[in-house]
């Protein structure tokens, strides 16, 4: 169905927010989800349709904003989470429930934080991939509370997340060691750090984790090495579709990222985003329901969210 609407600027701000987040001007499972739900909201509370229009425009809409980064159960969890506030008492109070799931997000992230500072011991090393706000977040929560400790950080290939955490850690006088991704064993042997923190994007059903693509190797590499590996995430990322059997997707990226217009011609260029970590390597979740192992993923989920975030509906 083809809807036409006056273009509010609402309408304008979300088509802006799609753009940064496909483009990665936007960052991060949780950022993401904080934007992209936000930019929702607030068009779904002011676009001028009603009834059956409403809500077949509104569904275009999630399947569009869902379809830019496809390993973000955050982003959709939100979003269906207002079609649901929309469905019990209506249009106006989008930006309501999208702030409520906002705030679900928050309220999370600090208690993350907090517990997994608790994680950090004073003079330790620590290791970390890629550019997650929550792991960002523990390690500045731990800084606050006055521990000295090092962290090594991966550039992580090829739009280099990995130098917005080293900014950010040096920027709060935490001292950073900065490696390209290949080196991530040799600095594990090199400098044995006490643990590894990772952020998610997706937890499945097994409790499998989905992170930037390195993640995996860096789990390989910890296994070889001895090293503790915790992801660090809100329990709002699990995949609930994966519950019923569906697979987590893969975002695939443009090849342009890796190798723009001098590649040679005929060269096929991969780009993956993503990759999972396997449940054997991860010591536990740092979480809003504290640290937990891989299989209470789904149990702790239903129990934190199941009646608020149900995403089974239209299926
Ligand atoms: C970022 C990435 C992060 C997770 C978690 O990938 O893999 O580790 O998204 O982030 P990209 P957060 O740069 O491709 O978005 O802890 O902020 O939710």
């Amino acid at each position: 169905m083809n809807i036409s609407f006056p273009e509010t600027t609402e309408y304008h701000d979300l088509k802006n927010t799609m753009n940064e987040i496909k483009n990665l001007k936007i960052q991060g499972a949780t950022n993401v989800a904080i934007f992209g739900v936000r930019a929702f909201a607030k068009h779904a509370t002011t676009v001028p349709l009603k009834d059956k229009e409403l809500q077949a425009h509104l569904e275009t809409v999630v399947d569009e904003l869902s379809s830019l980064r496809v390993t973000e159960p955050a982003l959709r969890n939100g979003l269906r989470y207002i079609l649901t506030g929309i469905r019990l008492d209506g249009k106006d109070n989008a930006e309501m429930h999208g702030e409520k799931y906002i705030n679900l997000i928050n309220e999370a992230k600090h208690k993350i934080f907090r517990i997994g500072a608790e994680r950090i011991r004073d003079g330790s090393v620590m290791f970390t991939h890629c550019h997650s706000s929550i792991t960002v977040g523990i390690f500045l929560e731990a800084a606050k509370q006055g521990k000295e400790f090092e962290v090594i950080n991966t550039e992580t290939r090829p739009l280099f997340q990995g130098r917005k955490t080293a900014k950010t850690l040096l920027e709060n006088n935490i001292k950073v060691i900065h490696i390209v991704d290949s080196a991530m064993r040799w600095a594990m042997n090199r400098f044995n750090p006490h643990m590894i923190l990772l952020g998610a994007d997706a937890i499945t059903v097994e409790g499998v984790a989905l992170n930037k693509i390195g993640s995996r190797l860096c789990a390989l590499a910890s296994e070889e090495e001895h090293i503790p590996l915790y992801i660090c995430t809100s329990l709002l990322k699990y995949d609930q579709a994966t519950s019923i059997g569906r697979l987590s997707e893969i975002e695939m990226r443009d090849p342009f990222e890796i190798w723009g217009e001098d590649a040679p011609v005929g060269i096929k260029v991969l780009n993956p985003a993503f990759e999972t970590i396997d449940r054997g390597n991860i010591s536990a979740y740092i979480t809003e329901a504290g640290l937990i192992p891989p299989q209470s993923i789904h149990i702790t989920f239903e129990q934190l969210y199941g009646k608020k975030i149900k995403d089974y509906h239209h299926w």
